[in-house]
Order: structure tokens, then sequence, then C-alpha cells
């Protein structure tokens, strides 16, 4: 231990200081078979080393500085704590007894007395001195004690500290990595209050925003080459490129020698405060697995003098002084001559798994005059002083505390009775009173204020590692973290000013599954982390517009996917158009058929005095032909596109077309069936003309078209078809046509038809023998047959198509049923009037003299 103070007419007061100058404790191999004894420490720790001296340092500034305990002088007593929770409780209880012994009794030291600790470095060894410390109220200021159970004032009552809490720091890494939008993410812990609690506290905010932790490992506190193992295997099979470390540098350099050693690069490591600018973690060696770090530092500091106070050290100056020979020694790498302080050994199993020798004997004695500037020393290096800063900052803090103690007033004090604690004789919590309302700025204008649970404002640098042109890593702060009164603040200055550690220089992207894109939704698996899912293509009929989509829409009733899935469009309409090849056959075989009519027309027309032609009753001979022009044109209607009108329209003028043409057969075949009962029965001559006049006839015809005018002009009233968007049978596409509205009123309408041609065909089909008007009776049979078959075969093969196929089969079936009729009623009429003029006689006609023509 360290310890000293000016011996001057001054009262002196003794401020104890715990520092981890060196690394670790060497564990005894077998306890029980001898005296305990404390056990020995290894790994002489140059910044551990600093500390302690910067707290000398401030001690001295405040002896020297008048406005500051003008007649007090204090002193200090510093233990190595070894980074161990041992010794750490052993110089406790040495501090509380005041002798080098374990014996708890306050105060009942030889010397000046002790008023305060500083310490005790980790907050593992923290909490272990301050439960001791808190039993008396005993003052304990933290430097760099950051955990946040410490700031539980009821397990902790004594203890204040000069670091933020990290509850702070645990946000502030949450918001960096949501900041850069990464979600998967691994974690390292120290397996100590500070990693533990750090690491728990970053995943609690982390999960807040969704983000998911690949892997959590813990850094053993004993070294064990196989735990480090596992944990490097961890992160190599781990696809997270984003690794938070919440551990002390002491705790971490044996995984990153690991790490450098099995060559693990392309992760960006995220630094908590007690490795970010640590020379141990920093090493050149490592910079190409830890380039792009970016971490977290306190407020730094540039205290003045200490550099100039840190080089003047020497073993000659205290022959005693057994931790300034073993620092020369470490730092020159020779032996002090004379002296029984062992050099540094390091009993630790390297990587390479050899035994480091025991106290290896070295050859080269020290001369005591190396110079301690000619070397590159962590001890040395006053560039990043944030927990030195901090150490200082506890010295000032107690010092301004006793300050205001020294000048209470009587009074006007705020003990009972407005009374005063005297410096001379006061009690531990008579000064926990004053460091609790302690406020005062130091020589940076930083106002320390500790606050009701022994802490302070929490404010960081971001910091990122860089290379330096010198080849050394240089700590560039890239941004600020600060907690503020309603929340905090996080400021990145200039995102290219981060040097990142992947191939391309651009930031990383850290995620279990690459976002599901539009088109797509997510599948959440179970047993999985929720930021490793499955994208699930949409199902028809659904989009999904934005990339992470949870789920998919519907398309809205017209409306239906593109390929990509990711739009609703309209859908395509289906018809038979007249652009269409079909449709423009059809349209152009009804004009054919509708031409030939007329040319049929015509030719009756000029033919009109022929035999043929007399025999002919000429009314009802037009008003066929005038009806098949109408049913012929009807198909027009069917092609082009579904309307109201001509969907209402369709249908009814074929039936009226066909009720037209089929009466007037009728008509023919009537008079036909009663000349051929004349002949069958003899009647007279006379009889059968009264029975069926020409007058008779269109009175048939203008009956059945006027019953069929009546059930069409129903139908329309009623039930009219629409035009309607079929979307049953194909998704993409909406097949626009009529329907039918009332299919009863279809069948009635269509069904008179029927039933005017059945009687049609009955009546023809008994008139066929007879031979007059040349077989003409035979040849409406025939076209009945025709008619018959067509629209028979037009069912199944209307009710098996779809879309505009329909329309066509019932067109042809029009068509069809149309030519038949006039090949099988016209045709043979022409042929004799142009072809046959000589057959074109009035006996022939008659059927006299046509037995031996058939
Ligand atoms: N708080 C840590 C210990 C620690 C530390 C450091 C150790 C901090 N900063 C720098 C060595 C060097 C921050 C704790 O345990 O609370």
């Amino acid at each position: 231990d360290l310890h000293g103070y000016v011996e001057s007419e001054n009262r002196t007061l003794i401020i104890g200081g715990m520092f981890p100058i060196h690394f670790r404790s060497i564990p005894e191999k077998e306890p029980t078979s001898s005296e305990p004894v404390s056990p020995k420490c290894e790994g002489f720790n140059f910044r551990g080393f600093r500390w302690a001296k910067a707290m000398i340092h401030a001690i001295h500034e405040v002896n020297n500085r008048l406005d500051i305990l003008p007649n007090i002088t204090l002193g200090y007593h510093i233990y190595d704590t070894c980074f161990t929770t041992s010794r750490t409780v052993e110089a406790t209880l040495a501090y509380l007894t005041g002798q080098n012994e374990t014996m708890p009794n306050i105060r009942c030291s030889a010397g000046a007395p002790l008023i305060a600790v500083i310490g005790a470095g980790g907050s593992t060894l923290t909490i272990a001195s301050s439960r001791i410390l808190g039993l008396y109220y005993f003052p304990e200021v933290g430097y760099a004690s950051s955990c946040s159970v410490l700031s539980d004032k009821y397990q902790f009552p004594s203890f204040l500290r000069t670091i933020p809490n990290d509850d702070h720091q645990s946000l502030a890494m949450a918001e960096l990595v949501r900041h850069f939008g990464w979600v998967w993410i691994g974690t390292i812990a120290a397996d100590d209050d500070y990693g533990k609690y750090g690491i728990k506290y970053f995943k609690q905010n982390v999960e807040k925003y969704g983000i998911c932790i690949a892997f959590s490992e813990t850094i053993p506190k004993i070294y064990s080459r196989e735990k480090i193992l596992a944990i490097v295997d961890a992160i190599k099979e781990s696809t997270a490129n984003i690794i938070v470390v919440y551990s002390s540098d002491i705790d971490l350099s044996p995984l990153m020698e690991e790490i450098a050693h099995s060559n693990i690069t392309g992760k960006t490591w995220i630094a908590s405060e007690a490795w970010v600018t640590s020379a141990l973690i920093a090493k050149p060696e490592y910079f190409p697995f830890l380039r792009g770090t970016i971490g977290f530092g306190i407020r730094r500091g540039d205290i003045p003098g200490l550099k100039d106070f840190l080089l003047d050290v020497h073993p000659d100056n205290d022959a005693s002084d057994d931790l300034t020979i073993e620092f020369w020694q470490t730092a020159f790498n020779c032996t002090w001559p004379n002296s029984s302080v062992p050099y540094n050994t390091d009993f630790r199993t390297n990587v390479s798994g050899q035994e480091r020798g025991v106290n290896p004997v070295f050859h080269q004695l020290c001369t005591g005059k190396e110079k301690l500037e000619d070397i590159k020393n962590t001890y040395l290096d006053v560039s990043e002083l944030r927990i030195t800063y901090n150490v200082y900052k506890a010295v000032f803090t107690v010092a301004h505390a006793l300050n205001n103690l020294d000048t209470c007033v009587e009074g006007n004090g705020p003990f009972p009775k407005k009374s005063c604690a005297i410096i001379d004789d006061f009690e531990p919590w008579q000064l926990m009173y004053y460091l609790k309302n302690v406020k005062f700025t130091t020589f940076d204008n930083e106002l320390i204020k500790i606050d009701d649970n022994g802490d302070v404002y929490a404010s960081y640098d971001i910091i990122n590692w860089q290379l330096k042109e010198t080849g050394e890593i240089s700590f560039v702060k890239i941004g600020i973290y600060n907690d503020t009164k309603d929340g905090h603040e996080m400021k990145i200055y200039n995102n290219d000013s981060i040097f990142w550690n992947t191939p391309t220089l651009k930031p990383p992207r850290s995620v279990c599954t690459e976002s599901c894109q539009s088109g797509t939704r997510k599948g959440i698996q179970h047993g999985v982390p929720v930021c490793c899912f499955v994208c699930i293509p949409c199902a028809d009929g659904e989009i999904s517009n934005e990339t992470e989509a949870r789920e998919c829409f519907q398309c809205p009733d017209d409306y239906w996917p593109n390929t990509p899935k990711n739009e609703c469009v309209l859908k395509e309409v289906e018809f038979l158009a007249y652009t269409d090849a079909l449709g423009t056959t059809l349209v152009v075989l009804s004009l054919f058929g509708a031409c030939i009519v007329l040319s049929v027309t015509f030719v009756f027309r000029m033919h009109r005095n022929t035999a043929l032609m007399k025999a002919n009753d000429r009314e009802l001979s037009f008003l066929i032909q005038l009806s098949l022009v109408i049913t012929l044109l009807s198909s027009f209607f069917f092609v082009g596109k579904p309307e109201e009108w001509s969907c209402q329209i369709r249908q009814v003028i074929l039936a009226l077309g066909f009720s037209l043409c089929l009466s007037c057969i009728l008509g023919k075949t009537i008079v036909l069936l009663l000349k051929y009962r004349h002949t069958k029965f003899k009647p007279t001559e006379k009889h059968a003309h009264i029975v069926m006049q020409p007058l008779h006839q269109k009175l048939l015809v203008l009956i059945s078209v006027i019953i069929e005018v009546c059930i069409c002009t129903a139908y329309l009233a009623c039930i009219p078809p629409y035009v309607y968007k079929n979307m049953e049978f194909q998704n993409v596409k909406i097949i626009l046509e009529c329907n039918e509205g009332s299919i009863e009123f279809l069948c009635i309408m269509f069904g008179f038809d029927v039933f005017l041609a059945v009687l049609c065909f009955i009546t023809a089909f008994i008139a066929r023998k007879l031979p007059n008007n040349f077989n003409e009776a035979k040849f409406i049979t025939f076209g009945m047959l025709v008619f018959f078959i067509v629209w028979i075969s037009f069912v199944p093969a209307y009710l098996s198509t779809r879309g505009k196929f329909k329309v066509a089969v019932e067109i042809f079936a029009i068509l069809a049923s149309s030519f038949g009729l006039l090949g099988c009623i016209f045709v043979p009429k022409c042929y004799i009037i142009l072809l046959k003029p000589e057959r074109n006689t009035e006996e022939i006609i008659s059927g006299k003299a046509t037995t031996n023509d058939k």
C-alpha cells in the first residue's frame, strides 16, 4: 500500500483509496494445509497505477490550494485491490481497523483519522466494500463503479460516485443500435455486476425496439481457455455482425487475444466505457479485428500538471516503495538491484498454451538511469483521461465536502439545534451529509453535483476507432449522448466520419433474415426470435405493398394483384369484341347471310310472275325472309361490349325473329296439311279453300307474334336481363356477360318458339308426302330437322363453354339455324327459278306431272 502525508502544524486527515494496481491475485493452491495468507497479486496494471497517482496528485493540489481546507492537510492511504473482491474486503477492513489487521474497529487508528475512501474500482469490488462501509455510514466515493445497483441507497447508504450510472450507458447503446438499424445483436458480458447488469438493462431497452439478441456470452472471471474458445465459436457461428461487449478491459483481454488468434473479422464491436479507450485492447495488432469499434466514453479532462507529476516517479525517491520498484522493473523490463520485489510475472497460461515461467531470472539489471520519457507506456498516456479525471473529481468531492463542514457557522448548521460538526472530531455520517449536498466546479468548468442517489449527470462521448497515419489507433469522437431533463439526446455529428469495419466501409447490416419484400408477408416462426422469420408470398388475390408487411390485403372486387403482388390492378375485361377475329368472322357471316336473304327476295321479286311464285304465298315468303334477316342481324347485338340495352334487346329480338319466322312457316305448313287432307279424304276443293284463307294465315302470324311480344314485354318489364361481371371462373379476368335475369321468362319466351317449331315440324311431316308446291313440305320438314339439331346441340355446347365463347356458340347456333332454314326453304325454289326455268310451269308446280320427277 501507498501512504503518506506531510507532517505540518496543520491537522491531518486521511483519505483512503483502492485501485487495481495489479490485474489479478494468484489463487492459492492448497489453502487448507497451512495458515491462510492473503493471496499475492500479478500483472502490473499501469492504468491503475496512474489512477492512484492521480489521486495523490489531486490531494497535493488540495493541500496547495488556499481556498479549500486552508488549515487542514490531507493524507492518503492507498490499497491495491488486485481487481479481486477478497483483496478489496481485506483493504476495507484494514481501513476500518486502522491497522494492517482485518478486525473491524472503526477509527482506532494510530495515525491521522481516515475520513473517506475513494474506490474501489470495479462495481463488484465496490459492492463488497460498500456493504461493509455502509454499516458504519462511512463515506465511499466511487470513480469507476458504474453499476446501477449502487444507486440503491437502501443497500448502499454511504456510497456516491463521480461516474454516471450504467443505466444511461445501456440506454445509449440501445439507441445507437437502433439508430443504425441493427436488429440482430450478439452480447458479451463480463462475469461481474458491471457486465451482467449492463447487458441486462441493454437487453431490456433493445427488446422494446424489436431488436433481437443472437447470442449472450459471459467472459469467465477466472481464466479458462475452454470457456473463451466456446465464446469464440459462438461469435464465429452467429450471423450477427454487431457485438455489444460490457466488460472491463482486464477481463476482456484474454478473449480479444483469442479472437485475434482465430482471425474473426467483419464484426462491429460496441464497446462499453470500461474498454473503449483501453490500451490493453486497443493494440495495433488487434486493429484488423477491432477497427471501426464504436463505444461510449465518459467525459474526459486534461488534469493540469498531471503529466509532470507522473513523470516524477523513481525508485530512488523511496527505497521502501515496492510498487514504484515493480513499476520500474515492468516498464523497463529489468530487475532492480538488491530488491526483494519480484519481477512482474504472469502465471496465466497464454494462448499458445504454455505456462509462463515463475519469476524468470532477468540478467538485465535496472540502472536507475532509464528515462520514462523515452518509452511509450499506458501510465504516461494522458490523452484519454476519463477514469483518471473521475479519481480527481472524487478527491475534490471529498475535499469540498470537508471544506463545507469546516466552514460551517455555529447556529446555522444543518445538524440538530442548528449545530455544526467540528472538524477535529466528527462522525462519518456528518461528513456524509456534506458529501450528499456537495456542489462545485472543476478547472474544466464542469459542474459536479451529487444527486440523492449519489449519482452524477450522465454525458458520454461516442467514440470510433480509426487508424492514424502513424499506425496507432485513434479514438475519434463521432457524437455525444446526453441525459437531459426530459429523456435523452443522441447526436452523431457526421455519418461519413465514422470508420466501419466492412470491406466497403459502409455501415454494416446485422439482420437475422433480410426484410420481406412487398408481395410477401412476414411469417413468425415458433421458437425462434422474432427477427428470424420467413417471407410467405401473398395468397391469390392478395397483395402487400410495403416491405416488412405483417399481413397481405385482399384486392377490391374489380381488381387483381399484378405479378409481383405489390399492387392491385384492374382486372382484364373479357367479351367478344368486334375486333376479335372470332367476332369479325361471325359478324361477316351474319351479314353474308342477310345478303343472301336479300338476294333471294330480289330473285323472287324479279320472277314474281312465274308459276312457282304464283303458287307461293308471296307475303308469307316475304315475312319469312324478313324474319331471317332479323335473326341473322340480331347476332350484332351479341357481339361487342355488353351494355344494359344490348343485353335486353338481343334475346328478345331473337325470340321475336324466330316466332315471326316459325309462325309464317306454320302458316305455310298448315295450308299444305289441309291440301294433304284434301287429297287424302277427297273433300271438295272449295272446302279446303274455305278452311285456310291467306287472311287466316296472316291472322295466325299476327296472333303468334302478339303472344311473343306480350311475353317479351312482360319479361323486360318484370325481370329484364342486365350486364353481369362474372368473376367466378377466372380471378384475373372479369367476364362481361349478360345475365338473363329470369330463366323462367327466357324459357317461356323461347319455349313458345319451340312450340311453334314443333307444330311446324309435325304439320310439315304429315304433309311431306304431298308433291304439291314442288315438295315444299318435305323441304320444310328437313329445315325443321336442321333447326332442331342445331338448337339441341346448342344446349350442351352453350352450358359447357365460358367467357366470350359462350356468346360465340349462341351466334353460331343462330347463324346455323337461320342458314338451315334459308337453305331448305328458299334455295330449292331459287334453284328452279334460276337454273331450271323449264320446270317452272303450272302443271309441274301443282304436282300433276311430277311423280316421275322425284
Ligand atoms: N465501471 C466498471 C469498471 C470500470 C473499469 C473502467 C475498469 C469502468 N471503467 C475502466 C477498468 C478500466 C466502469 C464497473 O465494474 O463498474
